[in-house]
């Protein structure tokens, strides 16, 4: 994939703040800390585009990022941060649903979970209604550079057992030693229907 420019559009809080609908859209979705913000900067090759945290929960906006003037990514709120005001973490659910279910140019997600971790009560829930919504879906096990190949494999089939999932479902991926990326815009191209070569 060559990066021929990226850039920061807006942030939005609800629907009325979203840029219009005019370039197809894929989202990434995950627990706060699981590595969204560091996924699309290594995606569009940048350092700190976007604001990566030692501290989980900051990001509490829908951020999106035009990427060569042809699409978008999108870094969607993190839920589930225990530390968060009550308050604050009721808002991300309906921030997260509201825009999945209002954007008409949402082409695809990623569901990034930390590779050391099973798969958790609100992933399940996320995934089962994405897939009822018919919402096309990767699941992406991200800090990979935390383990070997095999136990990352071996981590990917302890997976497959517990959700049911084909073990070709998952991208592995590190943000650290690039894996994964090269799959990743693949499913980006194939989601928004932009030829590799065109994006
Ligand atoms: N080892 C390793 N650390 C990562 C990776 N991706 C993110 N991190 C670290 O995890 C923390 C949270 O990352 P961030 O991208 O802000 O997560 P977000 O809250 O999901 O957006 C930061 O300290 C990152 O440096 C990765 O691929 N490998
Ligand atoms: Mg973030």
């Amino acid at each position: 994939m060559h990066i021929r420019s990226a850039e920061f559009i807006t942030s939005a809080v609800k629907a009325a703040q979203y840029p219009p609908p005019d370039f197809p859209e894929v989202a990434f979705v995950g627990r706060s800390n699981v590595g969204k913000s560091s996924m699309i900067n290594c995606l569009v090759q940048r350092k700190s585009l976007v604001k990566t945290s030692q501290t989980p929960g900051k990001t509490q906006l829908v951020n999106f990022f035009l990427v060569n003037e042809c699409m978008r990514l999108v870094d969607l709120p993190g839920y589930g941060y225990a530390k968060a005001p009550k308050d604050v973490q009721r808002q991300w659910g309906p921030m997260i649903e509201g825009y999945i279910v209002d954007r008409p140019n949402l082409c695809g997600l990623f569901l990034l979970m930390d590779i050391r971790r099973d798969v958790r009560e609100e992933e399940e829930r996320i995934l089962e209604w994405l897939v009822s919504r018919r919402m096309p879906v990767r699941l992406v096990l991200t800090k990979t550079d935390k383990f070997s190949r095999s136990a990352g494999m071996a981590r990917v089939q302890a997976l497959v057992k517990q959700t049911g999932l084909r073990a070709g479902d998952f991208i592995l991926f590190s943000s650290k030693t690039r894996q994964g990326r090269e799959d990743v815009w693949q499913w980006i191209s194939s989601m928004t229907g932009i030829h590799e070569e065109a994006l």
